[in-house]
């Protein structure tokens, strides 16, 4: 299928269409940035929302509540889910799908999960496509699952306008959890299972660490407590998230975060372009592994060998 035949499916809403470009952006096909470029005006509509937070946290009970409420209101919605790496959630997916299932009649709701494969940081970049993908596919809200653990989730949650992050009543090990780095990054913050002991007290912990927070800006981030069996604390929530969507635009960090992503990705984009035409040329040259060879046996150094590799390179790029 051609790139544009694809790019018009997507945006006359043939999920088909969308389900098989997801899958290409996966598969880092070549056919992938041809369509997402020419879906790239018909972006930027969707209002996308990160969730993030332990592994068990409730993330997913969470989602499928918030796309409920969403529902309701009669807003579209997309989810991706980023498979957790990790091996302790091995058997999370498949209860995704189950507990998503209750969406997926409805056309209005388009549930995806993401794979690792794909290169180092590839999952980053193919979750931040596909998140535009389902945007041009016209979605009103986007929800994207990712388990809070590491820096590519912490990457990932920086393509979310409202991110939340969810936390459990329990041990003092989960707020070390919080802290490692996913802290900052909350603009709601949700404590679930309020039916387990300790709710109150972990929304107190969060409300304290939040006091002695003297980065804030003029958003605190709300501590909400939530029931994912029940649905308690869901409409609270999704309330939050159209509190932050009216404060974004109207402090004008909205356009701000939409100039930083856009610095960010085309940087991104011509590093990973740039080193990879460098890396094409000189790998497999005689030259390429002798140089290596002479830097393993100390007759070079890899600082100077860089350099001249670099600026033989752009030299030759100019002729
Ligand atoms: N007691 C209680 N259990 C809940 C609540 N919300 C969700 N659970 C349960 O907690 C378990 C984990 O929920 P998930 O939604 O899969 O959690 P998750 O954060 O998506 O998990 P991973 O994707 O594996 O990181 C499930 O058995 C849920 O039924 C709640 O409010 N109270
Ligand atoms: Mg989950």
């Amino acid at each position: 299928m051609s790139a544009e035949k694809l790019a018009e499916g997507v945006l006359t809403g043939k999920r088909r269409d969308l389900a098989r470009l997801i899958t290409l952006i996966e598969d880092e096909d070549p056919v992938a940035p041809e369509v997402l470029s020419l879906l790239y005006s018909k972006t930027g509509r969707s209002w996308i929302i990160g969730v993030t937070g332990p592994p068990g946290s409730g993330k997913s009970t969470i989602v499928t509540r918030i796309t409920a409420e969403y529902r309701k209101r009669n807003q579209s919605v997309g989810i991706i889910c980023v498979d957790p790496s990790s091996p302790f959630s091995g058997g999370a997916l498949l209860g995704d799908r189950i507990r998503m299932q209750e969406h997926s009649l409805d056309k209005e709701v388009f549930v995806r999960s993401m794979g690792t494969r794909g290169h180092l940081g590839g999952l980053s970049r193919a979750t931040s496509d596909a998140v535009r993908a389902v945007d041009a596919f016209g979605r009103d809200v986007i929800i994207v699952e990712t388990v809070g653990a590491g820096q590519s989730e912490v990457e990932i949650i920086e393509i979310a306008h409202t991110v939340i992050v969810t936390d459990v009543p329990g041990s003092g090990d989960d707020i070390q959890a919080i802290k490692a780095g996913i802290m900052e990054i909350a603009d709601i913050f949700v404590v679930n299972k309020s039916d387990l002991a300790g709710a109150d007290r972990k929304v107190t912990e969060i409300n304290m660490m939040l006091d002695t927070d003297s980065n804030m800006g003029q958003w605190r981030p709300p501590v909400i407590l939530t029931n994912g069996r029940t649905g308690e604390g869901i409409v609270d929530l999704v309330d939050k998230i159209d509190e932050h969507f009216t404060y974004l635009g109207k402090s004008g960090q909205l356009e701000q975060k939409g100039l930083r992503r856009s610095r960010e990705e085309l940087e991104q984009l011509m590093e990973y372009k740039l080193t990879r035409e460098l890396l094409n040329s000189l790998r497999g040259s005689p030259e390429y592994e002798d140089a290596i060879k002479k830097i393993a046996s100390r007759k070079e150094d890899p600082y100077s060998v860089a350099e001249q590799m670099i600026t033989k390179f752009l030299v030759d790029c100019r002729e």
